[in-house]
């Protein structure tokens, strides 16, 4: 048998195969029987309808069989599911912020990712914390659904038991940009995973920075990056005072980027499209981002410089 990729796939499956072949199993049964009195019974071959009255032999049966099979099914899923909330003492923590539209990844040391890079065969604890709405913290992968809600802490933890790449989805709907709250899971052997942690960023201290906090709010980060790498939108790392190619009306043309287009760009997107971006994804902020906010947005794009 392949190696699974947690120490949860195979109670989760049992289950699911177990439930899935009873299924199985009774649909073929019953639509067999089906068919055959529809063919057995039909009016033609069977003019008068017999009366049948009592059978405690058969109401025994229907009775009793189905009771073990929804027991079976029961003990399946209560002995996957009880591991699952039996964290083991020794599990590294990492604490898992979901957002609209991003999730974050925070290491101990107050390192930072958006990628969830985890080491081989270590017992790994999530705790599950939400900065807003409810979230849904899903690895399919690994068998792993866990509610993010806010207020509530709610953890999850598993075993990566196989490397590569993995899915992280957020599995409960949170408004406009849900699809894009999406993280890939990375399983490493563990000196590789110790180095990568070991050169992450500490919690930045933007957080306190007004433009930064705003920007945070209003999910832009699930498409912007403020790091130069390209997203579902271009990186703001640089932007204020570069030059860009755009496209208005249908046009080409290059500008400058100053205050005035970076209001333009939040309220209304369409109207100078970035070249190599599409047109329409960005939704008009107006109504949303005050007026009075824009100039702290443009400050703090003006932190963001070039190196
Ligand atoms: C759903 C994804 C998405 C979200 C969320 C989003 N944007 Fe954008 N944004 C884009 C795309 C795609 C472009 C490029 C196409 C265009 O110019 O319309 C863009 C372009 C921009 C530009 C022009 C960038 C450049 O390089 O010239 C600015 C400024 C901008 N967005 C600001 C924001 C701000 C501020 C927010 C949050 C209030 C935000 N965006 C939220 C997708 C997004
Ligand atoms: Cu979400």
């Amino acid at each position: 048998m392949f190696s699974s990729a947690s120490n949860f796939v195979h109670g989760v499956d049992t289950a699911f195969l177990f439930i899935i072949g009873v299924s199985v199993f009774f649909l073929i049964l019953l639509t067999t029987i089906m068919i055959v009195f529809v063919v057995k019974y039909n009016r033609k071959r069977h003019p008068h309808a017999t009366q049948i009255k009592d059978s405690s032999a058969l109401e025994i049966t229907w009775t009793t069989i189905p009771l073990i099979l929804v027991l079976l099914m029961f003990y399946f899923g209560w002995k996957g599911f009880l591991p699952m909330r039996q964290v083991p003492a020794d599990a590294m923590n990492i604490k898992a912020y979901g957002k609209m539209w991003k999730w974050t990844f925070e290491y101990p040391g107050k390192k930072v990712s958006d990628t969830l890079l985890l080491p081989l065969n270590k017992a790994v604890k999530v705790d599950l914390i939400s900065t807003d709405v409810i979230h849904g913290f899903s690895i399919p992968g690994f068998r792993v659904k866990e509610d993010v809600v806010p207020g509530k802490n709610n953890y999850t933890w598993f075993i990566p038991s196989k490397l590569g790449d993995y899915d992280l989805f957020c599995s409960a709907y949170c408004g406009l940009s849900h699809s894009y709250m999406f993280a890939l899971v990375r399983v490493v052997p563990e000196n590789e995973f110790n180095t990568w942690v070991a050169s992450l960023p500490v919690r930045k201290a933007d957080d306190n920075n007004e433009g930064y906090k705003l920007l945070e709010k209003n999910g832009c980060f699930a498409c912007h990056s403020v790091n130069g790498t390209k997203g579902v939108g271009p990186s703001f790392k640089g932007l204020y005072g570069s030059e860009r190619e755009v496209v208005t009306n249908g046009a080409n043309r290059k500008l400058k980027v100053d205050d005035l287009y970076i209001k333009t760009s939040v309220y209304e997107p369409a109207t100078d499209v970035v070249v190599g971006f599409p047109q329409g994804v960005m939704k008009s902020y107006k109504g949303t981002i005050k007026e009075k906010d824009i100039p702290k947005i443009i400050e703090y794009f003006k932190s963001l410089k070039a190196e």
